[in-house]
């Protein structure tokens, strides 16, 4: 069946744009890693697929930030943006669209949006008078704060969620009505209880609507923010960073002029910090403009370094670039992809990272594509034939464990679609790993070394087993390239399978089996250039 014919076979997937008031960190790369694999993923089934992301420039956190690098903020912005840049080059992150909030595009589109909520009357000048919080960027009601001490021992209040200092403003400014929309933004949740995964998140936004919802401030005063887009016929002043910095997203699709058809089937990925901003305000806001609400809203969870919260003042943030040169750029893609769980916090050690590489892609995968290629299994180089006689269950050779293999290895495909879907990449990755195991074992226990390849019946066995363990890892390497773009590679060109042959089509596992011919039955392999994966030193890497 067809894979692209969803939605027109089109794909729109996000990440959150970040801050550039830092460098960037592991969970930044974690959410980009997530977006490519899907992006990847839809590629490799047909769709045609977009995938943005980008750089958040404007309001207080960054003007702030500037001003205490001594910076001019437009070139602290660009220095900061093009390391995130940077970084997702580094680690094959095949983004479509990099967006900066200060380019010119979207500040027409936010000043266009501003216009049309204006002219609804969803926009209206007001009083704000309540708690907010610098560095999220964020408004909080009397609820959401707690007393607090800081390090310099003042009482200080904070955001019950973040933990961040809040301050008391109180502002002429403009307001947006937000508690009109509470209606349809409970029936949108409770109509596709899939809109926002995982459930648990999910049910944590219907409980934050149950309660009060106020009116939103959309603006800040000049004097107290410069650094953002003013608000059209009143320079006095500047549009909210987040309803700003959500705005990309249309900008990207082509909003107001050509997003239809990618509006429709846009995913955002955000992690769990920002729900309520992707959750409440954005939606409220696109059913303000009369927009179509996004299609999903895959959150994650955090990463925690050596079980401890990641943060500056700690001095434990984990630099992904570092860590992308120290296990490579697909041994740290497969890490956070394998173990990351979307529902609950994971934890980051380095240990951790090199026993789980070590295992399955250097000895489990890798190991298992040298034993089929190796000259001792495979003299003549090539994609050996497969007699079917062996796997017939009436004097055949195969035990019930091989047949249970084919089976996994047969389903694997709908099983990864199924898990990706509900963005369960790790349970995905986790089938995978079992497939391999499962076809190492079954290498182990015919032991085709010892058959006697001068025997014609022993060396059609031989082949056999090397061709069903080639097909296998033929799927595995298909189904990997949205994880591990260049380990995939490397296995694929070593299997001879050409790149027009690495399709969502071409995942027809063991074809002789199932009666239909195998285009590479007796094709040669393809070069061999090197080990797949090579083993990680744990010596300089410290124990857990
Ligand atoms: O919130 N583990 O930007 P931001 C996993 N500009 N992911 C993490 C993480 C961690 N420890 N820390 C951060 C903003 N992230 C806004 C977004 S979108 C219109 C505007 C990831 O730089 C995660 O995706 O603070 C989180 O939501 C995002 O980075 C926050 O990045």
């Amino acid at each position: 069946k067809p894979r692209n014919t969803d939605e027109g076979g089109r794909f729109y997937v996000t990440t959150p744009i970040f801050y550039v008031n830092a460098s960037p960190h592991l969970g930044h790369l974690y959410s980009a890693v997530i977006a490519d694999c899907l992006h990847r993923f839809k590629l490799l089934q047909g769709f045609h697929s977009r995938f943005a992301t980008g750089t958040d420039e404007h309001g207080l956190k960054i003007q702030q930030a500037a001003e205490a690098a001594g910076a001019d903020p437009q070139s602290f912005c660009t220095e900061v943006s093009e390391r995130f840049k940077g970084l997702f080059d580094s680690c094959d992150i095949s983004y479509t669209d990099f967006i900066r909030t200060t380019e010119q595009r979207h500040k027409r589109v936010v000043e266009h949006f501003w216009s049309l909520l204006w002219n609804k009357g969803l926009i209206y000048r007001g009083n704000y008078e309540g708690w907010y919080s610098t560095q999220d960027e964020s408004f909080l009601t009397e609820t959401q704060v707690v007393d607090a001490v800081d390090s310099q021992g003042n009482k200080i209040k904070v955001s019950v969620e973040s933990g961040h200092k809040v301050e008391w403003m109180k502002e002429e400014n403009y307001m947006f009505r937000l508690s009109v929309f509470r209606p349809q933004l409970l029936d949108w949740l409770r109509e596709d209880p899939a809109v926002v995964q995982p459930e648990c998140f999910h049910q944590h936004v219907l409980k934050w609507l149950q309660q009060d919802l106020p009116d939103l401030s959309v603006s800040r005063h000049r004097s107290r923010l410069q650094w953002g887009v003013s608000v059209p016929n009143d320079p006095d002043q500047t549009i909210y960073v987040w309803l700003d910095a959500l705005l990309n997203y249309l900008t990207v699709a082509g909003f107001p002029d050509s997003h239809q058809g990618w509006w429709n089937v846009v995913h955002h990925i955000v992690g769990k910090d920002i729900i309520k901003f992707h959750a409440i305000y954005w939606p409220a806001f696109l059913l303000a403009a009369g927009l179509p609400l996004p299609k999903r809203l895959y959150v994650h969870s955090h990463w925690t370094a050596e079980g401890k919260k990641m943060s500056k003042s700690l001095g434990n943030v984990v630099d992904p670039l570092q860590s992308s040169q120290v296990f490579t750029t697909d041994g740290l893609r497969y890490f956070l992809l394998r173990q990351g769980v979307p529902d609950s916090d994971c934890d980051y050690y380095e240990h951790k990272v090199t026993k789980l590489l070590n295992a399955e892609l250097a000895d489990s995968l890798g190991g298992l594509l040298n034993r089929c290629t190796a000259a001792g299994l495979n003299p003549d180089q090539v994609y050996p034939p497969f007699c079917p006689e062996f796997f017939s269950r009436d004097g055949g050779r195969a035990v019930d464990e091989d047949y249970q293999m084919l089976d996994s290895v047969k389903n694997l495909p709908v099983v990864m679609e199924q898990h990706f879907r509900s963005m369960n990449i790790y349970k995905a990755l986790e089938n995978i790993a079992a497939c391999v195991r499962q076809t190492n074992g079954f290498v182990q226990r015919h032991a085709p070394w010892k058959l006697d390849k001068r025997k014609s019946e022993e060396r059609q066995w031989l082949d056999t087993i090397v061709h069903v363990s080639l097909e296998c890892l033929r799927i595995y390497g298909i189904l990997l390239q949205p994880v591990v773009p260049q380990i995939s590679d490397k296995l694929l060109s070593r299997l001879g399978v050409r790149s027009e042959e690495r399709k969502w089509v071409n995942l027809n596992f063991l074809p002789k089996y199932y009666g239909m011919e195998c285009p590479l039955t007796g094709r040669p392999l393809g070069q061999n250039s090197g080990v797949l994966f090579s083993r990680l030193e744990t010596e300089n890497i410290h124990k857990d």
